[in-house]
């Protein structure tokens, strides 16, 4: 916030003293330095375990799987990883996937009992010639490539199923949005692009439900010649939106991130008006100069950001309230 204000601050300086000042639609980094930026507020500990690989010279690749991985460890975080809501039978299933700048890609869906699903999808990308495992299959390849096993329901989680069972009785799907799927997009030093993006997905989800956050081009998608996006909310309008994707190629049509990203959530809002009242999809992106924003169907949605000045939380316009 105190970053914030200081942008902003900044910003206002430079316009009443003549000078180009950057918009705050989309903000561009200083000097081309690298940057990480990820959907909501996961803690200054995600984005950071990322800029500590970035400001070393790192790979973006790496820096996005350590940053997602600090969520997916936290058992008070009970939408990504352990501790994660369960399904509407009780059970812990994860989605994830990471791209890199090469245009690898790899992901995992409905995976059971792996604290870190986005280095199982690394993994994928890298030691098989698929995209995606998942379910059974996933959990074996994680087994398989030396992933432990563990229970990823905690007292909390697994009190908070028990609560919403009484009332609930399996019906409906619980429809609300359970927010807090980390996507997470960085530039390093030499310019080039990854994402990953994690969840536990809807709370109380029906058994075998997947999202957007596993699916390239949905939840996640980089171009390392143009950017990146991810996106978060209710995945399935993103996906029949392939809205990151989508993001993506408007970028590279010109786009400025920002309207990029609103373009796709209105893409949602013209197709589906009668829906828009029970749901949130909400994008960021990043482009190749290092501009970046995120744009929301509802109001709420917030990023972090972490460059060499330090750690960011910005809020993002929105359509409605
Ligand atoms: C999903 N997009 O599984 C995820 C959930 C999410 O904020 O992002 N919640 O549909």
């Amino acid at each position: 916030m105190q970053r914030r204000n200081f942008i902003r601050t900044t910003a206002l300086g430079a316009m009443a003293a003549g000078l180009p000042a950057f918009s705050f639609r989309g903000r561009q980094r200083d000097g081309g330095g690298p940057l990480v930026i990820s959907t909501w507020n996961f803690g200054l500990e995600a984005n950071e375990a990322a800029w500590k690989i970035l400001e070393a010279g790192g790979s973006a690749l790496d820096a996005v799987e350590a940053g997602v991985r600090v969520p997916e460890a936290d058992p008070n975080i009970s939408s990504v990883g352990y501790g994660g809501l369960p399904d509407r039978d009780g059970i812990v299933t994860l989605d994830a996937s990471i791209m890199d700048h090469l245009g690898n890609a790899g992901s995992v869906a409905c995976i059971e009992k792996i604290m870190h699903p986005v280095s199982v999808a690394r993994a994928v990308m890298e030691k098989t010639p698929h995209v995606m495992l998942v379910g059974e299959g996933a959990l074996k390849f994680a087994l398989d490539n030396g992933f432990k096993a563990e229970d990823l329901l905690t007292e909390k989680s697994k009190a908070a199923w028990e609560d919403w069972i009484k009332t609930k009785q399996y019906k409906p799907v619980n429809w609300e949005n359970n927010h807090d799927t980390i996507g997470m997009l960085a530039i390093n030093r030499d310019g080039n692009i990854s994402g990953a993006c994690s969840t536990s997905g809807l709370a109380f989800k029906m058994h075998g439900r997947v999202g957007d956050s596993p699916i390239i081009g949905a939840g996640l998608f980089v171009d390392n010649e143009i950017g990146a996006a991810t996106s978060t909310g209710n995945g399935e309008y993103v996906m029949k939106t392939a809205g990151s994707h989508t993001v993506v190629e408007l970028m590279r049509q010109g786009m400025s991130p920002i309207a990029a990203c609103k373009e796709a959530v209105m893409r949602v809002v013209h197709a589906y008006p009668e829906k828009l009242h029970e749901i949130q999809v909400a994008y960021l992106a990043l482009n190749k100069k290092g501009e970046y924003a995120g744009y929301a169907l509802r109001k709420g949605f917030s990023y972090a950001h972490y460059d060499a000045n330090g750690y960011a939380l910005s809020d993002t316009e929105f359509v409605m309230e």
